[in-house]
């Protein structure tokens, strides 16, 4: 049996950018609140603290949340010694964590298919599905990047939205970064242009840091100037990621991407989602269906707790948008490049997948 620890050396032997990481007993992640400006790293050994970090956006992004369900039921269980109820008690919190990204939801639950018994039977039976999971999501970024890299020409530029990288997945390049990257390991010359992303900067601060780390041309816009670039022939393609695909493929993501999508139609430049088929959820048919996270309005109304607007003033913050399936190109998964009429090719693709983070 592979254990948690052989498993974590060998991924800190590949060029990765771990964004979480179990080593001397304890769960280390990085602050994504801080960076780039701070590489500040937590530990700890209580689960209760990981549930408070993706609640507030210390650790992010839904490949990356996704991956917090497998680390936060094994902490469970190192912590209550093996006690079950103690485990499925912290299932429930971590899932009640956000409500928009699917991936957290499903992958508590594939841990706690395997949580039965009490003691070190149950800390071994989570270990190792941790480790599977685990290993399984980081091949599934190599695949989806390949898929996706094929979709994109020598000369192209990107345009992204958000953060779909390595810190928001297993650390190779999470969703949307994947794709980037495989082509650009594959030698095109591309140049990519990220959005910054209000409130949050998640584009500014983190998109634009990988790219940089990577190696990968690129250009910081704010949001409301991707309608501009594509009306003037600047941007060959849009990709993002995705929080939750509906079974008829609309898509919720980081608020702003249905603006790029509507300006990318406009324009006809092709905008893809690269996802995972984990993410896409059949028991919503419709994007209407899925419920957006609204959080705390003061994030509008200020920028890093210094105010931007008058006291008092009204504001509000819908986490996440949805951008219906007749603006999408294609949706890039680790099985292939969906495309329409989403929800039949989606049922195929839901019939020869096993789940995935
Ligand atoms: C992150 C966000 C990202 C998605 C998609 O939201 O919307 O664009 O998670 O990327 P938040 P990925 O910062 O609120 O978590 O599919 O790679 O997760």
């Amino acid at each position: 049996m592979k254990r948690i620890e052989e498993l974590v050396r060998s991924f800190q032997e590949q060029e990765l950018l771990l964004p979480i990481w179990f080593e001397d007993e304890k769960l280390h992640f990085i602050d994504q609140k801080k960076l780039p400006f701070e590489s500040y790293i937590h530990s700890t050994t209580d689960v209760n603290d990981l549930a408070l970090a993706i609640k507030n956006m210390t650790i992010r992004g839904s490949g990356a949340i996704g991956t917090c369900g497998a680390w936060g039921i094994y902490l469970a269980a190192l912590q209550s010694k093996g006690d079950l109820a103690y485990v499925l008690k912290a299932g429930r919190l971590l899932k009640q964590t956000r409500p928009t990204a699917v991936n957290l939801m499903k992958t508590v639950d594939e841990m706690l298919s395997v949580a039965t018994g009490s003691g070190e039977e149950l800390i071994e039976r989570i270990e190792q599905k941790t480790v599977e999971i685990l290993e399984r999501q980081l091949a599934f970024e190599h695949e989806l990047g390949r898929n996706g890299a094929e979709m994109i020409e020598d000369g192209d530029a990107i345009l992204t939205h958000c953060h779909s990288g390595a810190l928001a997945g297993s650390g190779y390049g999470g969703r949307a970064l994947s794709v980037i990257r495989k082509a650009h390991e594959q030698g095109k010359s591309i140049h990519v242009y990220t959005c910054e992303t209000r409130p949050y900067l998640q584009g500014a601060r983190i998109t634009a840091y990988e790219l940089k780390k990577f190696g990968i041309p690129h250009t910081l816009i704010t949001d409301n100037m991707s309608g501009y670039l594509m009306s003037r022939g600047k941007v060959q393609k849009v990709v993002v990621g995705s929080d939750r695909v509906a079974g008829n493929g609309d898509l919720a993501n980081k608020v702003g991407t249905y603006m790029h999508a509507l300006a990318a139609k406009a324009n006809g430049v092709p905008f893809y989602t690269a996802t995972s088929s984990h993410t896409i959820d059949h028991d919503v048919e419709a994007g209407r269906e899925i419920e957006v996270e609204f959080r705390d309005p003061s994030e509008v109304t200020s920028f890093q707790n210094r105010p931007i607007a008058p006291e008092g003033t009204n504001a509000l913050y819908p986490s996440f948008d949805i951008t219906p399936n007749e603006l999408i190109a294609g949706i890039i998964t680790e099985k292939g490049v969906m495309t329409a009429p989403y929800t039949s090719t989606l049922q195929n693709l839901r019939a020869t997948v096993a789940s995935r983070v």
